[in-house]
């Protein structure tokens, strides 16, 4: 196993976990000082960090940074978006397309990702900022049964995920993709995805930070090399296995 040492304190972003990490501090609000402590953030960070809020865009807009708006929401998961408002796609609305290196495009509805044989999945979801959110359902189709649908062509690599927000990006080595516990997910906790929480449809990398489950997916495309995503242009590991990226190494085995 390689060690992996402590990507550059990328500027702007959430810093990776650190020993003095506050815990969840669910249901009290979070001192503005506090934030900007947790977030590793210098002065110089706060304009360009992620607008973090409590699921009420038009508080948001007031501040753009979110910061004052960081509280703990429902059930302990924070509210994350990198612009200050998302279109709301539903039932008629909502298109996810399946692109690039493969033998046929495809378009999926709402009702016909909801038709496809399901997977649920039951794990903690741990940002990489510290909060966790222990045996949270997930619902949805397994993204290499997408993959297989489309027909990955031989010299496909990849998978670039887009979001309808119409700014975030994640990435996926196709090896990654094609495990079990990556889903397209459209329930989250036995219920319909929220518009807050990335509904109708968004991604959920169960093995890896929280950063890596895109939400409102809207785009699927299979690239001949990685992309790197939104974060990972920002400083974030690529490769985002909970417990052994982004300056975390719990089992060493050196
Ligand atoms: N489109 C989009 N997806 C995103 C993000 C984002 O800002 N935009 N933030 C990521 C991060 S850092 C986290 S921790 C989770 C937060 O998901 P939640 O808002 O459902 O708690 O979404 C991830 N997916
Ligand atoms: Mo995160």
């Amino acid at each position: 196993m390689n060690t992996p040492s402590p990507p550059d304190e990328p500027r702007g972003g959430p810093s990776g976990p650190r020993a003095d990490e506050p815990t969840d501090g669910r249901g009290s609000p979070v001192g503005r000082r506090l934030v900007l402590g947790m977030l590793g953030l210098g002065a110089a960070g706060i304009a360009a960090a992620p607008v973090l809020q409590r699921g009420v865009e038009a508080v948001a807009a007031k501040d753009p940074t979110g910061l004052t708006d960081v509280l703990p929401a429902g059930g302990g998961f924070r509210y994350y978006s990198v612009v200050a408002s998302v279109p709301r796609k539903n039932e008629d609305t909502y298109r996810l397309t399946v692109d690039g290196l493969v033998e046929h495009k495809a378009t999926y509805t709402l009702g016909e990702l909801r038709a496809l044989p399901q997977t649920r999945i039951v794990r903690d979801v741990q940002c990489v900022t510290g909060w966790r959110v222990p045996d949270t359902p997930f619902q949805g189709v397994v993204l290499s049964a997408l993959l297989d649908a489309a027909g990955v062509r031989p010299e496909g690599r990849a998978i670039r995920f887009e979001c309808f927000d119409g700014a975030y990006s994640e990435s996926l080595t196709l090896q990654q993709a094609r495990r079990k516990d990556v889903l397209v997910a459209h329930r989250m906790r036995d219920k319909d995805l929220s518009h807050a929480h990335g509904g109708p449809v968004r991604l959920y990398v169960a093995p890896m930070y929280f950063y890596k489950s895109a939400k409102w997916l809207s785009r699927i495309t299979v690239t001949d090399k990685v992309i790197p995503g939104y974060w990972e242009e920002r400083g974030y590991d690529i490769d985002a296995w909970v417990g052994r990226s982004n300056g975390r190494d719990d089992n060493p085995t050196a």
